[in-house]
């Protein structure tokens, strides 16, 4: 493996439509990029795409898990799975098109001087296409809420499309990590800044789903909610986190 080697992990459900598209067009922009997706046992085959794609195109990888639990638990798996290998640079990205392939290039630049690079679609107003406004205020908001209360300074600290340096993951308490849902990109974002690694935001522009069905739902809303109170009565009282 080379020494600076990248691993961007998908986690998937459902997403055979998207996932026989995303992979050849990451390839495209980074042909030497490893792929690893994580599937909860798709109803949709998803996995079998994966096995089918992986035998053709170099580098694809599948880890298989008995049933749907969450995006959270599914990358921590991604995170074991890469860090008993020697990836350098570990991605997080979706499976549905919403973080395109062509800022690859500009995470691995910022990656160079940060731990951890995230791509924000709020750094300079508001990035997002095809979002309905309800949805959009969801984000937003949600994300001031995070910021104010947590007191991090991440303009987008529930988006998905992020690169970690390995030493980060290798630092993380991954037990500790409790959200199942999108507040997990809150929580991971939180430790990273408490424990005083280098973070930095790219902008990107994040469109919504053509293919396949949205995951979202209240009781991921709920989470992210409690969550941040959570992280702001652990700091209030100091706690180790
Ligand atoms: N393995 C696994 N992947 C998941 C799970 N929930 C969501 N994902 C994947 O995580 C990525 C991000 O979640 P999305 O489903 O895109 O989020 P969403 O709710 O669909 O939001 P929109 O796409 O904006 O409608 C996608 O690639 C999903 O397939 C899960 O429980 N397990
Ligand atoms: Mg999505």
């Amino acid at each position: 493996m080379q020494k600076d080697q990248a691993l961007i992990i998908i986690p998937t459900y459902n997403e055979r439509e998207n996932i026989v598209l995303i992979i050849p067009e990451i390839k495209k922009v980074l042909p030497q990029v490893h792929i690893l997706v994580v599937d909860d046992s798709s109803p949709d085959g998803t996995a079998q795409s994966v096995r089918e794609m992986a035998s053709t195109i170099s580098d694809v990888y599948l880890l298989e898990r008995p049933q749907k639990n969450g995006l959270g638990r599914a990358y921590i798996s991604g995170f074991q799975w890469a860090l008993q290998r020697s990836y350098q640079f570990i991605f997080e990205m979706d499976a549905d098109f919403s973080h395109d392939p062509k800022y690859l290039p500009d995470f691995l630049n910022a990656i160079k001087e940060n731990d951890l690079v995230i791509g924000s679609r709020y750094i300079s107003g508001v990035n997002v296409i095809n979002w309905p406004m309800s949805r959009l205020l969801l984000s937003y908001c949600g994300n001031k809420f995070a910021s104010i209360l947590t007191g991090i300074s991440v303009k987008d600290c529930t988006g998905g499309f992020k690169c970690f340096r390995r030493e980060l993951l290798e630092k993380l308490d991954m037990e500790k990590i409790s959200s199942s849902g999108y507040s997990f990109q809150v929580e991971i974002n939180y430790y990273a800044w408490k424990m005083g690694f280098r973070i930095a935001e790219i902008p990107i522009v994040f469109t919504d789903r053509k293919f396949g069905d949205s995951k979202m739902s209240t009781k991921i809303i709920r989470e992210a909610f409690l969550l941040i109170w959570k992280l702001r009565l652990a700091s209030l009282f100091k706690r180790n986190y």
